[in-house]
This record gives structure tokens, C-alpha cells and sequence, in this order.
């Protein structure tokens, strides 16, 4: 790894550690790398996971699903740490891709797996016949800013998150890129949100879920570093608006703490089999416990 100018040459090959965050674990090829089952609890949703904001997504979802009475909701959310564990043979049997998030539906006569936070998602939303609306216009606005959402925070994780914050130099030609699409998106976002007071209209949805982990938490200058400051995150007034709005749900508070690993402990469920495990088990309480 070094700072001259990079003659490709014709043919890649994967005989180098590039230095960066997650280089130990990235490889070119797909497909398990050790054998491992997964667990399954009792309820009818099984989730692998990790608190990411992709992870998040779903988090929110079920708690979102079972706040609003959806007792068929319940759910087993279990810890899958990509340090290698999403590697795992179970992991890749439920998610060829291997990235969290990845469930299975166990609700029917045969569990079936839904990997893709878009498509689990939209999987509970029609199961359950809530936070997506039925269809016309409301429903396909919801389905827009659902895969806005999954086409676009790639630039922003991928693109600007990983040059701003994990990349092993910091590259003024990715940075600026980067920084301009997602300020870009913010600003797709700041102009939507000033006259609706949800991202699609005047209902909670999906959408709303899906955009809050990624956009919601760079207008709180929750990721990546000090990346909140550099792209000035506080200038998208309607955006803050709309961001503290679903920070404050109970749901969403909850689905934030599930599978999470870093941060104050108290905040932390890093696994939960149950609605009483926030009360019981946050990482606090298991350490005081130990
Ligand atoms: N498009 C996928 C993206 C999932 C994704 O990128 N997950 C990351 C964590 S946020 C992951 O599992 N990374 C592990 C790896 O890349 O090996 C989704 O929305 O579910």
C-alpha cells in the first residue's frame, strides 16, 4: 500500500492486505470459509444480525411491529459479528451474499430464509399489512424512497464512510467524490422532509425505517467520526427535524439497542429472545451479573 500513483495492472490478483478497516476479513470469492450452525430460538422470526444501520432496520421494524399490537411479530434476534462469523456455513445457507441482516420465517409450515434489508423489510411490512401502504400512489411512493434508500447509502457506507473514516489514507480525490454525493442526499432528503412530515407523506412507513439508521444517524453525528461536523449535517433543518422525531419513538430507541456491541453498555441487547430481556439484559446488567 502506498501513496503513488496506481498503474492497474492487466489482470487483478489477491496477493496483497490493503491495511483497512474490515481487510482482514474482505475476500474476493463468496461461499463459507468454516462449518457453523446457527441457532434458532422459539419465535416464529429468526434474525441474524449486528447493529449496524442495515442491521437497525429491522430492529426497528419488529419493534415497531410488535408496539403496534402485532403479537405474531415476536422474534429471536441473534448476535453475528462480521468479524468472520458471516462467513459461517449456516450464515451463507441464509444469506449467499453474507451480510447481515438475514432472517427466516418460521411462521409457516416451512421456514424460508429473506436476506436483503429492502426485501425483509417489505417481507413484514405485507405479512403483517403495516407500515406499507396497500397500493396507488402511497404505496409506490413508499416503495421509492424504500430502494432510493437501498441504492443510494452504498455511496454514502461504502463510498464516503469508508474513505472518510476506514480507509488507511485519506485520498482528497475519493473524499471530495463522496462527499459530494452524500451531501447531495442529504439535501434529496432536506427537500422531501420540508413539506411532508414523513419521508413518504404523512405515515410512519418502511421508508422511514430503512433511511433513519444511515441519514438519520449522520444528521446525528452518530457515524463515522466527525463526519457530522465536515458535512455540515446541522444545516439540513428538516432533516434534523424528522430525525429527532423517529429517534425519540420507544420502538426505534429499542430496535437500536438489539444486536449492538459498542457504545455505553446499558445501551447495549446484544441478544434478545424477549421483550423483557431490555429490562433484564443489556449488556450492564449480564456484566454486573458475571
Ligand atoms: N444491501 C445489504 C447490505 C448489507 C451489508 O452491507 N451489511 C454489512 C454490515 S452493514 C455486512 O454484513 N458486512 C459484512 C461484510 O461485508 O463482510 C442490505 O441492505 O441488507
Amino acid at each position: 500500500m502506498t501513496d503513488a500513483p496506481y498503474t492497474p495492472p492487466k489482470v487483478w490478483t489477491w496477493d496483497k492486505e490493503n491495511g483497512g478497516k474490515f481487510a482482514s476479513t474482505n475476500r474476493p470469492i463468496a461461499g463459507p470459509t468454516h462449518e457453523k450452525e446457527l441457532p434458532t430460538g422459539k419465535h416464529p422470526f429468526q434474525l441474524y444480525s449486528l447493529a449496524t444501520p442495515n442491521g437497525q432496520k429491522v430492529t426497528i421494524m419488529f419493534e415497531e411491529l410488535l408496539a403496534a399490537g402485532h403479537t405474531g411479530a415476536e422474534y429471536d434476534a441473534w448476535l453475528i459479528r462480521i468479524d468472520g462469523n458471516q462467513f459461517g456455513s449456516g450464515f451463507v445457507d441464509v444469506n449467499p451474499n453474507s451480510k447481515i441482516p438475514a432472517l427466516i420465517d418460521r411462521s409457516g409450515d416451512k421456514p424460508f430464509r429473506v436476506f436483503e434489508s429492502g426485501a425483509i423489510l417489505v417481507h413484514l411490512a405485507e405479512k403483517f399489512g403495516a407500515f406499507l401502504p396497500k397500493g396507488g400512489e402511497a404505496r409506490a411512493e413508499t416503495l421509492s424512497w424504500l430502494f432510493w434508500q437501498m441504492g443510494s447509502a452504498p455511496f454514502l457506507g461504502g463510498g464516503f464512510g469508508h474513505f472518510y473514516a476506514y480507509a488507511p489514507t485519506r485520498i482528497e480525490y475519493a473524499i471530495d467524490r463522496y462527499a459530494m454525493e452524500t451531501k447531495r442526499q442529504l439535501d434529496v432528503l432536506d427537500r422531501q422532509l420540508a413539506n411532508n412530515e414523513f419521508i413518504a407523506g404523512k405515515d410512519y412507513s418502511i421508508a422511514d425505517m430503512a433511511i433513519f439508521p444511515w441519514y438519520g444517524g449522520l444528521a446525528e453525528s452518530a457515524i463515522y467520526g466527525d463526519a457530522g461536523t465536515f458535512l455540515d449535517v446541522q444545516s439540513y433543518k428538516n432533516l434534523q427535524r424528522w430525525t429527532k422525531a423517529i429517534a425519540a419513538r420507544p420502538a426505534v430507541k429499542r430496535g437500536r439497542m438489539v444486536n449492538r456491541t459498542s457504545g455505553d453498555p446499558a445501551g447495549q441487547l446484544r441478544e434478545r429472545h424477549d421483550a423483557s430481556d431490555f429490562d433484564t439484559n443489556t449488556q450492564d446488567k449480564v456484566e454486573a451479573r458475571s
